[in-house]
């Protein structure tokens, strides 16, 4: 087996095979980076999640390039929302519900606009796209199988928010044995001190969630073993 590429992240180095690692994209989508979305009519600032974008762009075009799986997530529902829980659509008091009309088609259901993840960090043809009901992604999906059939061992995650689907993923994935590192400057929160928090606590106690990284340090790593 070639050498592993090795990030220099925290609270350690993390080792990874691009051949055995995935890149998990959490729903960039435009209901949560746009106006007029879920994220808005949740009461949010929407515009503080598009500074990631070309961070995210930049991860993806260096994940392609060392023949890392590219998969990507998006918070969807089916049209006829019976996967989405009556506790989930009548929560709090938000302008739109899921699943109610709003300028980029009907919030958070498949195949509506603003279900779309935005153009710049959109999947090439062949890459895995996943819709998902939940925060978490391997919550009544097909992940959990995808990764095994692989072979993948290894998660670099990326996407947005920080601390509801991308850290509620990272937990899940940590459970289940994967090794998972969070690149800090392609995630974002509509609360930095949740982002800042979040982070902390990821590679707290020896890394009990897993590790962070700059998106700089995993191209290093990468550049490094070409
Ligand atoms: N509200 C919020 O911060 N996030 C979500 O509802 N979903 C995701 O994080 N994708």
């Amino acid at each position: 087996m070639s050498a592993p590429a090795v990030v220099d992240a925290l609270p350690g180095p993390f080792a990874f095979q691009p051949a055995s690692t995935a890149l998990l994209v959490i729903d960039m989508q435009r209901d949560f980076i746009e106006p007029g979305g879920f994220g808005a009519a949740l009461g949010n600032d929407v515009s503080r999640l598009g500074g990631i974008v070309p961070t995210v762009r930049r991860l993806l075009e260096v994940c392609r390039a060392a023949g890392l799986t590219i998969i990507h997530t998006r918070e969807a529902h089916r049209p006829d929302l019976a996967d989405c829980p009556p506790a989930k659509r009548n929560r709090g008091a938000p302008s739109l519900r899921i699943g109610d009309t709003g300028p980029m088609g009907r919030i958070l259901v498949a195949g509506e606009p603003g279900a779309a993840i935005i153009d710049a960090v959109a999947p090439l043809p062949g890459e895995i796209v996943i819709d998902k009901p939940g925060k978490g992604a391997f919550y009544a999906t097909a992940l959990p199988e995808l990764l095994r059939h692989r072979g993948i061992s290894h998660l670099v995650f990326a996407g947005v928010t920080t601390e509801v689907c991308v850290q509620t993923t990272m937990r899940e994935a940590n459970d289940r044995g994967y090794d998972c590192l969070l690149v800090e400057d392609a995630t974002e929160s509509y609360f930095p001190e949740f982002k800042r928090a979040t982070l902390e606590m990821i590679r707290a106690q020896g890394g009990i969630v897993g590790w962070t990284a700059r998106c700089n340090a995993v191209e290093a790593a990468l550049r490094a073993r070409e």
